[in-house]
């Protein structure tokens, strides 16, 4: 049997898109947490082994590792024959979403999560003058995002079809936080939250990263 083991952190949008493709696909996994905050180099020496960025997310697969989320992703798909992987066309859909994704809804919602931190939390850069200018133009490109999300789901109900793929877990990994983000959704992209937490299969950030 396949030993599976997942490194990640319940505040890892890109680790809960992985998370979440291995429970929809149903595939048998361990996780284990690792603090993104904490410095990297007090992170558990097996993970500083196998992870070339000291990144989550990280997978291990029969001892071998993959890393960044997308190539997870595909590899899930293709390896498992899953959430798209099983035609051609389906991991076409799930390329491209997953580029979308990571050039722009992905690059939009975690920067504006991390402008958002209060004094108690730690915060990466100092709240200057062009933080505020940098939140404007990410406001804006997230106003495009929404358009480009209604254009991407079609008829849906999932970016795949009648079914969610890895564009779905994708999408997911930021959008599931909108209110942290101090974001609106549109309509379109409240129907399709709403359709992917009555999925079986979906759980909390915290209940797919509880340290096994
Ligand atoms: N492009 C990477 C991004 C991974 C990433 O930024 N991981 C963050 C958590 S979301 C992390 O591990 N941060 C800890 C650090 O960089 O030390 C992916 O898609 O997997």
């Amino acid at each position: 049997m396949t030993d599976i083991l997942l490194y990640g952190h319940p505040e890892s949008g890109h680790a809960c898109k992985v998370a979440l493709a291995l429970s929809l696909a149903g595939v048998d996994h361990r996780t284990v947490l690792v603090d993104i905050w904490a410095a990297p180099e007090s992170r558990p020496a097996e993970f500083l082994a196998a992870s070339p960025l000291a990144e989550v997310p990280l997978l291990l697969i029969d001892g071998e590792p993959f890393f960044q989320s997308g190539a997870i992703l595909m590899e899930i798909a293709s390896r498992f024959a899953c959430l798209g992987g099983e035609t051609a066309g389906g991991l076409r859909r799930g390329r491209e979403l997953l580029m979308w994704e990571a050039n722009r809804i992905g690059m939009c919602l975690p920067q504006l999560i991390e402008s958002r931190r209060t004094q108690d939390e730690p915060r990466r850069v100092p709240e200057t003058e062009p933080l505020a200018r940098a939140v404007e133009w990410l406001k804006g490109r997230y106003d495009v995002d929404c358009a480009r999300f209604a254009q991407l789901l079609g008829a849906g109900p999932f970016f795949h079809g009648l079914g969610p793929g890895i564009g779905d877990c994708a999408i997911w990994g930021y959008v599931q936080w909108l209110e942290k983000a101090g974001v609106e959704p549109t309509p379109v992209m409240s129907g399709w939250i709403a359709a992917m937490r009555a999925l079986p299969a979906m759980k909390t950030p915290e209940a797919f990263f509880m340290d096994a």
